[in-house]
């Protein structure tokens, strides 16, 4: 399917997911949440899909935050329906069976920070910069950044840049855990397909135990120690345990059929 605002391909189970409006630095607005959302749901659906790669297109931004012009003029009402859908949006990427990496190949504001931190793996580029800058317009993060960023590089950091709105670099995201890895741009596709591919070769029905089982530490009302549990006693009874073991105790590689 063709959106407008997102450029999408599968190529060796991979689905790129590439942000398309590069004249706006990426900017989220209505349409790219509701384009994403689609995207999501049919590669939820998609057997040919195995991991997803969410990156910006040019070489300048990721996603320079929630798109201003359209929020401008919003009411208070209109303000915590935005926040709401986006949160919704983004909580699926947290949540979602499959593994999401973010490729950050350059801006990262307010919400589109928030979209990379949704990802479970996010790598850079060296010109990526960081920033919550939403103190700067009056408003407070919406799309869950006082959340994810603190879970990500503890409180006393997160707060300093929730309050000042000041841009970091690559390297000190890296020294704070924000990315994972920090590379020239022109690798930062093939370094991020490299951790997803390592991923993919695992037990996709373990892999997604673990995205439940960690998200699970953050979540209210959920104790992760019995969730984990839960996970552990489901794999007993799947294949890709079955495929998994044979495969070691015969020294071979393991074939997941992940079920
Ligand atoms: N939205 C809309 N357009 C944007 C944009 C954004 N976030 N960021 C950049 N652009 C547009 C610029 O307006 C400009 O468009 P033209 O003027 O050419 O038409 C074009 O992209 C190129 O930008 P610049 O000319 O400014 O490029 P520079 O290299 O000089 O500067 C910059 C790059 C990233 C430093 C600068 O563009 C910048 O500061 N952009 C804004 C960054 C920012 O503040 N981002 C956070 C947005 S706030 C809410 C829920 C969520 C949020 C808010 C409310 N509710 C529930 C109500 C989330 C808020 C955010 O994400």
């Amino acid at each position: 399917m063709k959106y407008e605002n997102i450029l999408t391909e599968i190529k060796d189970g991979i689905l790129y997911v590439t942000l398309n409006r590069p004249k706006q630095l990426n900017a989220l607005n209505k349409a790219v949440f509701s384009e994403l959302e689609a995207i999501l749901k049919d590669a939820e659906n998609n057997p040919e899909v195995k991991g997803l790669i969410i990156t910006g297109s040019g070489d300048k931004a990721f996603a320079a935050g929630a798109d201003i012009k359209e929020f401008a003029h919003f009411t208070v009402e209109q303000g915590k329906e935005l926040s709401a859908n986006g949160q919704r949006i983004f909580k699926i990427i947290e949540t979602f069976k499959k593994p999401v990496t973010a490729a950050i190949n350059g801006f990262a504001l307010g919400g589109g920070l928030e979209l990379a931190m949704a990802c479970h793996i996010r790598l850079a580029s060296e010109n990526a910069r960081f920033g919550q800058p939403e103190v700067s317009l009056g408003v407070t993060p919406g799309y869950a950044g006082t959340q994810r960023l603190t879970q990500l590089i503890g409180k006393g950091k997160a707060l300093e840049l929730l309050m000042t709105g000041a841009m970091i670099k690559a390297d000190e995201a890296l020294k704070l855990g924000l990315v994972n890895y920090v590379v020239p741009q022109e690798e930062l596709i093939a370094k991020t397909e490299e951790i997803l591919k390592t991923i993919m070769k695992q037990s996709p029905v373990a892999v997604a135990g673990v995205i439940t089982c960690v998200d699970a530490y953050f979540t209210d009302g959920i104790d992760g120690f019995k969730t984990e549990v839960e996970e552990f006693g489901k794999c007993f009874g799947t294949e890709d345990f079955k495929e998994g073991t044979d495969a070691f105790l015969n020294k071979r590689k393991p074939n997941f059929p992940g079920k």
